[in-house]
């Protein structure tokens, strides 16, 4: 479900998981297919102008955290730390955390090992000194992290409310990995998204733009291209809903009238109305996001907010 986990599927077309995921996930009731399959490069590259939108407020509003707490977060993770992030991505948050504790190494996870070089690339020419250690692995499963930081003290970093798009019991499964991984007295720090007005949080997965409409039906447009599939695309239309019973925004597309298609020469009919759930952002308030840290093994030691209370970002100790 974790975006990072997809690029693994963007190698090879038709990938055995992708294959299972949609096939399996077309076929159940209510139909849905996993969100990690969003991201493909167009899906990665879509994501990224999300990122950039007027009504997508939580990576402005998390940068803007993470800019602003740079001193208090030096004083309160030990000198010298290493700093895990999992799932780094494009690491485009990092530098910000890099100037505020400067550790003594940067230990970048993620499942592309071409992304991953391709960022730490980056980040080593912008900071010379500094020791980065790229480590290509899944990090929802615990791990052994390099044996060079095994004596440093750890910050694990996991930006962009990425826990989100995970349903409680998995993302409780995950911070108990990401314990794991750091060991006792490890620090976490973590991004989640705050709950608030339903309509800022739909306008923020509905652009007025349609880029997240695209970022949708980009996935179909995936199903066609690598599974064969004859899905009329213009027959779908996105939607992002607001599911209060379990404080979360779900994206579906929606047939807007009957239509039948294959992939992979199995045949498929969707009445028009019917969804098929695409993705899951579980949304906290303060004490949820509490409760959930405590259920991962973490201790919240500190907790900080933009301005308007959009988004929050949590120091955490194990
Ligand atoms: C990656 N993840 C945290 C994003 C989110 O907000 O749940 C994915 C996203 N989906 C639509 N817009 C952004």
């Amino acid at each position: 479900m974790l975006k990072q986990e997809v690029k693994g599927g963007q190698a090879s077309l038709a990938d055995p998981r992708f294959r299972a995921d949609v096939l399996n996930g077309l076929d159940r009731r209510p139909r849905a297919i996993p969100a990690r399959w969003f991201y493909d490069r167009c899906g990665s590259e879509l994501f990224e102008q999300i990122t950039g939108l007027p009504e997508y407020y939580p990576t402005r509003a998390e940068t803007g955290i993470l800019a602003q707490i740079a001193p208090e977060l030096a004083a309160l993770v030990a000198a010298g730390s290493a700093l895990v992030e999992f799932g780094s991505g494009s690491s485009t948050k990092t530098p910000l955390v890099l100037d505020a504790i400067k550790p003594s190494a940067y230990v970048p996870i993620d499942i592309s090992g071409d992304f991953l070089r391709d960022s730490s690339r980056a980040l080593s020419a912008r900071y010379p000194d500094l020791f980065v250690l790229p480590f290509e692995a899944d990090f929802t499963r615990a791990l052994s992290l390099p044996r060079t930081i095994a004596a440093a003290p750890k910050l694990g970093f996991f930006p962009g409310s990425t826990i989100g798009n995970l349903i409680p019991h998995a993302a409780v499964d995950l911070l108990r990995a990401m314990r794991a991984s750091l060991g006792l007295g490890a620090h976490l720090l973590i991004g989640m998204d705050r709950i608030k007005d339903v309509a800022v949080l739909e306008r923020a997965y509905d652009d007025a733009a349609g880029v997240t409409a695209a970022f949708n039906s980009n996935l179909l447009a995936r199903i066609n291209r690598e599974l064969d599939g004859t899905i009329p695309i213009e027959a779908f239309r996105h939607r992002a809903i607001w599911n209060d019973e379990r404080a979360r925004i779900e994206m579906h597309l929606e047939a807007t009238r009957d239509v039948s298609f294959t992939v992979e020469g199995q045949p498929f009919t969707l009445v028009a109305g019917e969804t098929i759930h695409t993705e899951n952002s579980h949304k906290y308030g303060p004490r949820d996001a509490r409760i959930l840290l405590r259920a991962g093994g973490w201790t919240p030691i500190a907790e900080w907010t933009d301005p308007k209370g959009l988004f929050a970002v949590y120091l955490a100790q194990a």
